[in-house]
């Protein structure tokens, strides 16, 4: 049995359910409402001390970290196998899933900081954060949180983040140069191409996607990663996409009534 504490829009959650998606693997979902601190509470902390989701539970074994994770599954179900054939290939697919989590993700951290996580003071309202923020095990953390969704927008962290990922997608440019794709490291649609695509994903939905203006390959490769039926199955449906440039925050307070861990647009 495979259980899986996620929230639907979190890059790292997203790459673990295109795994799944492509395998054709039944899961339980656990959704976490990260906005009302869910994965600070001691029961989830006890399966994931670093209070961060995904948590992959696969026979009782608790397995952490959305990279390792979707490694396991690769080698657990052989169904559609996310591996090049040769020990090169495979050293550039571990090569562009580092990347990504060291370089990629944190410059969507950034981004998503400023162009969405800010708009959440303006949607629920500041007593009802500052509510939920009392579940925080560590109040400095908690208020730090708070002020950095009340602080205004800093765009030129964002466009220095945005100038930044720019060039890493030219070095994938590159990439696919080298390799002649039509997936990262050559023929093989592999765990390289699944630890990429939510990440651009969440570009285009910050609505940054000059930032493939010079990487036509990219882009190319971004529209056929799309096409893939198991990438819409492992999408995140609108209605828990965040509030953010492509999805305004609705004209009046949002009830808390909303659908557990949803962003209502109306
Ligand atoms: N390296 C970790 C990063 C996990 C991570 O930072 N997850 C984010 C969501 S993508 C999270 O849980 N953030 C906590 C929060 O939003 O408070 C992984 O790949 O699993």
């Amino acid at each position: 049995m495979i259980e899986m504490y996620h929230f639907w829009d979190s890059p790292c959650c997203f790459k673990v359910r295109m795994v799944l998606a492509e395998k054709e693997l039944e899961w339980t979902p656990h959704l976490i409402a990260s906005v009302q601190f869910d994965h600070f509470q001691p029961d989830y902390q006890k399966l994931n001390p670093h209070c961060i989701v995904p948590t992959l539970i696969h026979d009782g074994q608790i397995l952490l970290q959305s990279g390792v994770i979707a490694e396991y599954l690769d080698e657990t179900f052989p169904k559609m196998g996310l591996k090049p054939e040769s020990a090169t290939n495979r050293a550039l697919m571990r090569q562009w899933a580092h990347d990504e989590q060291t370089y990629l993700f944190p410059l969507i951290i950034t981004m998503s900081f400023n162009l969405m996580m800010t708009l959440r003071e303006k949607a629920y309202g500041m007593e009802q954060l500052q509510e939920w923020s009392k579940r925080h095990p560590d109040q400095t953390r908690a208020q730090n949180y708070l002020n950095r969704v009340s602080s205004p927008i800093n765009q030129e962290a964002v466009d220095a983040a945005a100038d930044q990922f720019a060039w890493h997608i030219k070095r994938l440019e590159k990439q696919f140069e080298m390799s002649g794709g039509p997936w990262i490291c050559g023929e093989v649609y592999s765990l390289a191409d699944i630890s990429v695509a939510p990440i651009l994903d969440r570009i285009e939905y910050l609505d940054l996607m000059s930032v493939l203006k010079n990487s036509p390959r990219v882009a190319e490769w971004f529209n056929h990663v799309k096409t893939r039926p198991a990438f819409h199955r492992a999408s995140p449906p609108f209605e828990y996409r965040m509030w953010g440039p492509k999805k305004p925050i609705p004209q009046k307070q949002v009830s808390t009534d909303a659908p557990y861990g949803s962003f209502p647009s109306v």
